[in-house]
């Protein structure tokens, strides 16, 4: 088989990228690991930024979002009771972020995929990459029992933080920087309304929490737990009454419990890749790089490395400029660790992580950027995310 790009991943960051080349006329393959509905039961993030947003448009899949996607203009931060809001219209130049499932995101381009007739193989075992620093890579994989092969110009890693594409690039040519944070989230899905119409993140002697929604009619909720935490030792029950020993007073009766629909433990860590770029490999959002959910930015990165990708074969396809692709890494890792700075920040502000000291500092600095002009202004810009640069 012969293909311009091979897709390696079939999640967010892999199927945009894979629809918006097609569109363009640019041929790609996608392997995934698992099967469609494995993909489609993570349950995962679910703010996403003007830029996202404008990339499904751009890849002409925006329909039901555009119609069940819940505006947000602004979210809430809780510490010492007290409740402070973040206008982002006001304090981000009319700007908003668009709460809409990765699930349902994901959903979606995978029926455009599927309409457009374009190729997926689903359970696929086996991935390597070759030759990446020849002019002509090849990828092997395994499909019922049998060994393939598709030959290409470009390979895109968009296989996640686990996947094989960030292995590819020798441990001499790459460098990781990690950090790992030692809690965990419990999130919990459930068919419940939300507790208010805006996500309401906070901190409480108790721990972090985060009441966040899919739509007026399910709920998404998260509190942090040590790492040791087993999913299945917290029961609906618990997880409702550990909730509600977080939530200040003002909001607390406001919250409707019910039956979960999932229950999962992510750990928290920040890492970035350098570089992202290995001959005529690319890798692409998780693969690349992960945030702490507290900013919610991971979906939203992957949609930025996207754009670069994308617009950077646009040149390379339609208009023989193969040494665009030498600005990928540099373009894609300064939006990342910016990023990175703001998720760990909002982390360490909105997480009991220290000492009685370090307690103290966050309370000023929650009071400090959620009572000021200044302090609200840094928090809204890069909360609703900062602009895409241009691809020369
Ligand atoms: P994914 O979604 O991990 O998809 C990678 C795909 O590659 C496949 N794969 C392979 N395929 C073939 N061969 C192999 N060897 C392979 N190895 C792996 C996998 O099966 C998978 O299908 O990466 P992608 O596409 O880069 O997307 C990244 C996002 O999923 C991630 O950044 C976000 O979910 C992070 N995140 C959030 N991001 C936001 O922007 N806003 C949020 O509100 C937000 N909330 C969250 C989050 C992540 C969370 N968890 C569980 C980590 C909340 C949570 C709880
Ligand atoms: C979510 O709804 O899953 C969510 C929202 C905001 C975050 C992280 C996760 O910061």
């Amino acid at each position: 088989m012969k293909t311009q790009v091979v897709i390696i991943g079939a999640g967010p960051s892999g199927l945009l990228l894979g629809q918006l080349l097609h569109n363009a006329g640019i041929e790609n393959i996608i392997l995934e690991r698992v099967t469609p509905d494995y993909v489609l039961g993570r349950i995962r993030a679910g703010v996403l930024e003007e830029g996202f947003v404008d990339m499904v448009r751009e890849a002409g899949v925006a329909e039901r979002m555009d119609l069940e996607g819940l505006p947000h203009g602004g979210f809430q931060i809780a510490f010492n009771d007290e409740l402070r809001r973040i206008d982002l219209h006001k304090y981000s130049q009319g700007k908003q972020v668009v709460v809409y499932g990765q699930t349902e995101i994901t959903a979606d381009l995978m029926e455009a995929r599927t309409d457009s007739g374009a190729e997926s193989l689903y359970e696929v075992g086996n991935v390597s990459i070759h030759d990446v620093t020849e002019d002509s890579p090849y990828v092997l994989y395994e499909k019922d029992g049998e060994e393939l092969r598709i030959d290409c110009d470009y390979v895109a890693g968009c296989d996640g933080f686990h996947g094989v594409s960030r292995q590819t690039i020798p441990e001499s040519v790459r460098t990781e920087y990690e950090k790992i944070y030692h809690v965990g989230w419990l999130g919990v899905l459930s068919d419940t309304p939300p507790i208010d119409d805006e996500l309401i993140y906070g901190i409480s002697e108790k721990g972090f929490f985060l009441c966040s929604m899919r739509s007026k009619t399910r709920s998404r909720y998260y509190v942090d737990v040590s790492l040791d935490e087993k999913v299945e030792d917290w029961s609906d029950e618990r997880f409702w009454k550990e909730l509600g020993n977080r939530l200040p007073e003002s909001v607390r009766d406001n919250l409707v419990t019910g039956p979960s629909l999932e229950k999962s433990i992510a750990p928290l860590r920040s890492f970035v890749c350098e570089p992202m770029q290995y001959g005529r490999l690319f890798l692409v959002g998780d693969a690349a790089h992960i945030v702490p959910p507290t900013g919610a930015k991971g979906l939203n990165l992957a949609s930025s490395d996207v754009n670069y990708l994308y617009r950077i074969m646009l040149k390379v396809f339609k208009e023989n400029r193969p040494e665009a692709t030498e600005q990928y890494s540099t373009l894609c890792l300064r939006r990342i660790w910016h990023a990175e700075r703001f998720s760990w920040w909002m982390t360490s502000m909105l997480h009991n992580l220290g000492d009685g000291f370090e307690r103290r500092i966050m309370e000023s600095q929650l009071d400090y950027y959620t009572g000021t002009e200044e302090g609200l202004k840094v928090i809204a810009k890069q909360y609703v995310g900062l602009p895409y640069e241009e691809v020369e």
